[in-house]
């Protein structure tokens, strides 16, 4: 099996998280110029505005770098051709199964690396063609599957012969080192970088994730088929308490509509999509992008000579 790093041609076995509004040029340039894979998501953006991103990238990095693309954006169709028509060298899926895409992209040189909350999905991408994984689990901001990391990551690691990247509650070097004996062999980052220092995000937005503690987090839209973690804040509170009432999923859909970039571009913190993972109890500085990818390699390393040392001794 490839490594990812020797996959993709990075330094770091480290693959940015495709976050909506969040995750634009400067992020994903700072996260390949350090050595990962930085990402440009293209959430429910258009091929217009995805070809711009991709192009600043470029005049910024010549390193490896990719496209997330959210499977629920109507535009798909088109952003699939603006990957393979662009040369982008890899793209990360999110919100669905791209498996339709898949030769396509094969056929283009695009590395194809889908997002799944399930070892089933995991396997059908696998058929699919995918080049690797990345199992998400529920720790992680956004919208969400059912399973956790703990969980996730071993079963889609045995279901699968393609490598698996571990995402969902990584933010440490700690967690990352967990990751890997999960049988991961690469570790996708998200919260940890919304507080990045390159990531466009609005301060309000950054200092209410370094703020975060534990149990800040919670998933609205579970009534609705459509569970999304963010931080607690006055929408989610009474979004909350209209789903216990049983809201209509159509009345759910207004409501949240355009709140997340009313969070990441206004800063507003209180009726604003604060999306967020648990791990966001663990971000406590704004620091670059580079300097993170650096501090959780060397945070793994300490955890695995501890973790020797003590099985040394044991
Ligand atoms: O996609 C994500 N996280 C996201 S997408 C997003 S955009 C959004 N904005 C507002 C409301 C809702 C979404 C924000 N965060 N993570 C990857 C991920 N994919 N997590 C879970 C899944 C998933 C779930 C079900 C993938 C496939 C799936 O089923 C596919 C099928 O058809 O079988």
């Amino acid at each position: 099996m490839k490594d990812i790093t020797e996959l993709l041609g990075i330094r770091y076995p480290i693959i940015q998280g495709g976050m909506a509004w969040v995750a634009e040029y400067h992020l994903a340039a700072a996260v390949s110029k350090g050595g990962g894979l930085g990402l440009i998501a293209s959430g429910s953006a258009d091929a217009d505005f995805v070809r711009g991103q991709v192009q600043a990238v470029r005049e910024r990095t010549d390193r490896p770098f990719g496209v997330n693309i959210m499977m629920m954006n109507p535009l798909a169709d088109d952003l699939m051709q603006l990957v393979i028509d662009e040369k982008v060298p890899a793209i990360t899926t999110g919100a669905g199964n791209p498996g339709k895409y898949i030769p396509a992209l094969k056929e283009a040189g695009v590395i194809v690396i889908p997002v799944v909350a399930s070892a089933a999905l995991a396997k059908r991408m696998e058929r699919a063609g995918a080049d690797a994984i990345v199992a998400e689990g529920c720790e992680a901001g956004g919208h969400i599957g059912e399973i956790t990391t703990m969980n996730l990551v071993p079963q889609v690691a045995d279901a699968v012969k393609i490598p698996v990247i571990a995402a969902g509650g990584i933010a440490t070097g700690r967690q990352a080192a967990a990751a890997f004996l999960l049988g991961a062999k690469g570790l996708q980052v998200g919260t940890r970088f919304l507080a990045a220092t390159e990531a466009q995000v609005a301060q309000s937005y950054k200092d209410r994730v370094l703020a975060a503690s534990d149990t800040d987090t919670v998933v609205t839209g579970r009534s609705t088929g459509h569970p999304v973690r963010v931080l607690k804040n006055k929408l989610m509170r009474e979004i909350l308490s209209r789903e216990k009432e049983g809201i209509d999923p159509e009345e759910f859909e207004n409501l949240m509509a355009g709140t997340l970039r009313k969070a990441v571009v206004d800063g507003d913190t209180d009726f604003g999509s604060l999306m967020a993972g648990q791990s966001a109890g663990l971000v406590t500085k704004e620091q670059p992008a580079a300097e993170i990818m650096e501090e959780i390699m060397r945070e793994m390393r300490e955890a695995y000579a501890s973790l020797g040392a003590y099985f040394a001794a044991n």
